[in-house]
């Protein structure tokens, strides 16, 4: 495994430098984040960004992510061009030397919780999903937010995109994501970048939007779209694991034993009725067992990218939530932990 650290740029308070001294890191996850979704990203701006993170002593080689414009969700005639986009960006990122781009075909939202700061008994704070708080959130105000999220919509574009999903059945997002697949899988092959699909975080449907990357049913369904290693995952533990009915075990041992797990984001959660906090990394603190996840992972040679998913905010760090420096860095050295000893016992 290549130990990562997802990095939002120059002006990301967790410097380069910083990530550098976590032991055993390698590799940089970040994106361009001043293009319009669905947008070319320039060479010039990917060259720099490349060249910020190799001067730093750390590899440039994962994307996360290329977002999807919602076009190509939705299926409109507009979908061409934002395809030939998002294939030029796979050919320009594959050119400078990345090896995974991570995206997700989540309508509208992103990663979705109701408070990002809700203290936890020892004074950390952490993320947290209540389902009675989801209920009397409205997500047309447009004053909802989260790191990650497209931050272009107002309230009247919000709106309409809502407006266009309401005929969209889980059906035709297959369908979609079935062509989209269709058309980047053959690029992503020429330019040896391997696709490594997000999972729907939460994987159930909020605001009466469809999400179909969910469970182990949809993944095998997701993977069979497109038959090639090229057309692979980002397991993300956090995102599948809130639900009991994934377990993350076995889906760990299942797709890395095929080949398709190319990313991984290693994070616990405690799994409420109907919602979730989420937890440092150490098992006990959660409902996902660290351990034999990354056991299934590490016994089938596991070879791709991880790194920490959300931290909490310790220690009286301030800054972007989920991204802090300090709980996630204690998560790298948590995972580093496990994998030394299955390196050394598990043979
Ligand atoms: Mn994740």
């Amino acid at each position: 495994m290549k130990m990562s650290f997802r990095w939002y740029g120059t002006d990301d308070a967790v410097t380069l430098a910083k990530i550098k001294q976590i032991p055993n890191m390698s590799t940089i996850v970040t994106a361009i984040y001043d293009v319009p979704v669905g947008e070319v990203w320039s060479k010039e701006s990917i060259q720099a960004l490349k060249k910020e993170v190799e001067d730093s002593g750390l590899l440039f080689e994962v994307i996360e992510s290329v977002p999807v414009h919602e076009d190509i969700k939705l299926g409109k005639p507009s979908r061409e061009q934002y395809i030939e986009n998002y294939k030029e960006n796979i050919r320009r990122l594959g050119a400078a030397g990345i090896r995974c781009i991570c995206y997700n075909f989540m309508p509208v939202f992103d990663w979705t919780r109701t408070q990002l700061d809700k203290e936890l008994p020892d004074g950390s704070n952490a993320l947290v999903y209540y389902p009675e708080q989801i209920a009397k959130m409205d997500p047309l105000t447009g004053e909802l937010s989260l790191p990650g999220w497209d931050a272009s919509y107002t309230k009247e574009t919000l709106k309409a995109v809502f407006d266009e999903y309401a005929s969209i059945t889980e059906e035709d997002l297959w369908n979609n994501l079935q062509y989209f697949l269709q058309e980047i899988i053959p690029v992503a092959e020429e330019c040896d970048v391997k696709m490594a699909i997000h999972q729907d975080d939460p994987p159930w449907s909020i605001f009466g939007l469809p999400r179909i990357i969910t469970c182990e049913e949809n993944l095998d369904r997701m993977l069979s779209l497109v038959d090639s290693p090229y057309n692979g995952l980002t397991l993300c533990f956090g995102s599948l694991g809130v639900s009991p009915k994934n377990d993350m075990v076995h889906i760990a041992d299942k797709y890395s034993a095929m080949g398709r797990i190319h990313f991984v984001h290693a994070r616990n959660v405690k799994i409420l009725d109907g919602g979730f906090e989420e937890a440092a990394h150490y098992s006990p603190c959660g409902s996902l067992d660290m351990v034999e996840i990354l056991r299934k992972l590490h016994k089938n040679g596991f070879d791709g990218y991880i790194r920490p998913d959300h931290g909490r905010m310790i220690w009286g760090e301030t800054g972007r939530a989920g991204y802090g420096l300090f709980d996630r860095a204690l998560g790298a050295t948590y995972i580093n932990g496990i994998w030394e000893t299955l390196d050394k016992t598990d043979r």
